[in-house]
C-alpha cells in the first residue's frame, strides 16, 4: 500500500512540548515586533520563536545590517529588540496561537541573562532558548566560545526558571570544542539545544564567490552534538536551509525541529507551506512515516 502524501507526520516533541509541525522561525528572523510575532503565529511556523531578548529595548546596529545570498545571510543586526518587559507582556497573547511559544534570552552581561529568564519565565513560555552565541555586540566575545562561562551561565539561569531551557550554541570548528562544551552540558544539563547560531566574523566580498558555508557548518555541529549524547538530547537545528531537503538533512544529522532563517526573511510567512510540503514529499518518497522516524538516521560510512 501507497501512503498517500499527507500520512507523513511532521509533527514532534521536544522536551515534552508538542510542536504540530517540526519547522519554525530561527530566533531574528521576522520575530522582533508585535506584528512580526503575529504573524507567525497565523502561519503553518511549528512555534514562535522571539528575537533575543535584552533588559532595554535595543535599536541594533545602523543600516547596512542584513546581506542575503544564496543559501544564507550574512548580518550584523546588534541585538534590535523591544525589551523583555514587551515580550513578557506579549507571551500570554501569543500562546493564544496554539503552538508553543519560545523565548529567545540574552543579555550584555551574565547578570542581564538571569533577570530575564527569572521574568520571562513568569509569563509561561514554553521554552526558553538562552542565546550563548550573539556575534555582533562590539567588544564582547560569544559566550558560548568560553566554556567556563557558559557553564557559569547555564547554571545561573537554569535556577531561576520553571519551563525546559536550551542553549542556542555558536558554530564549533574543531572537534575538541564540541568535546569541550558537550562536557559542559554534561555538568550543566539543558533541555535541549539550538545549533547553530551565525558564522561570526563572516566576510561576503563579491557575490559572485558566494558559497553555502552555513549548511555544512550547521549539519556538523548537530552530527557532532547527536553523537556527544547519543542522541539523548533534542536538538533543534539552524542554518542554510532553503528547502524541505536542507530540512530533511538536518532531520537525519540529528535534529529534531528545524528552525527556518533567512528564507523566512526574504519570503516570509509562507515559506512554512512550501518547506512543509517540500519535506513531506520527501519524507514520503523516503519511506518515513513521520519526520521523528528520520532524526538522526544518518548512515555513516
Ligand atoms: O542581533 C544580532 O545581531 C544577532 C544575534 Br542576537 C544572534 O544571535 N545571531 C545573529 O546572527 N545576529
Amino acid at each position: 500500500m501507497t501512503l498517500s502524501r499527507d500520512t507523513v507526520d511532521l509533527s514532534c516533541t521536544i522536551a515534552g512540548v508538542r510542536f504540530p509541525l517540526c519547522l519554525m522561525n530561527a530566533s531574528g528572523a521576522l520575530c522582533v515586533t508585535r506584528a512580526e510575532l503575529e504573524a507567525l503565529g497565523r502561519s503553518r511556523a511549528g512555534a514562535i520563536v522571539t528575537k533575543s531578548m535584552t533588559l532595554e529595548a535595543r535599536a541594533g546596529n545602523p543600516e547596512p545590517r542584513y546581506y542575503p545570498f544564496a543559501g544564507g545571510s550574512i548580518n550584523s543586526m546588534g541585538l534590535p529588540n523591544l525589551g523583555y518587559r514587551a515580550y513578557a507582556e506579549l507571551i500570554p497573547t501569543l500562546k493564544g496561537f496554539g503552538k508553543p511559544v519560545v523565548a529567545s534570552v540574552a543579555g550584555l552581561c551574565e547578570d542581564d541573562f538571569r533577570e530575564i529568564a527569572r521574568t520571562i519565565s513568569k509569563a509561561g513560555p514554553d521554552l526558553i532558548e538562552v542565546n550563548l552565541s550573539c556575534p555582533n555586540l562590539p567588544g564582547k566575545p560569544q559566550i558560548g566560545y568560553d566554556f567556563e562561562a557558559s557553564e557559569r551561565l547555564i547554571r545561573s539561569v537554569r535556577a531561576v526558571v520553571d519551563c525546559p531551557m536550551g542553549v542556542k550554541l555558536p558554530p564549533y570548528f574543531d572537534p575538541a570544542h564540541h568535546a569541550a562544551m558537550a562536557e559542559v552540558l554534561k555538568r550543566a544539563p539543558v533541555d535541549f539545544l539550538s545549533l547553530i547560531n551565525s558564522v561570526g566574523n563572516a566576510l561576503v566580498i563579491d557575490p559572485d564567490r558566494e558559497s553555502v558555508v552555513i549548511k555544512p557548518v550547521a549539519l556538523a555541529n548537530v552530527r557532532a552534538f547527536w553523537k556527544a549524547f547519543d542522541g539523548r538530547i533534542p536538538i533543534i537545528g539552524v542554518g542554510g536551509v532553503v528547502s524541505g531537503t536542507d530540512a530533511f538533512e538536518h532531520l537525519l544529522a540529528g535534529a529534531s525541529v528545524v528552525q527556518i532563517g533567512t528564507a523566512l526573511v526574504e519570503e516570509g510567512p509562507k515559506v512554512f507551506d512550501r518547506i512543509a510540503g517540500e519535506l513531506q514529499a520527501v519524507l514520503q518518497k523516503k519511506g518515513y512515516p513521520s519526520a521523528t522516524a528520520a532524526v538522526g538516521r544518518l548512515k555513516e560510512l
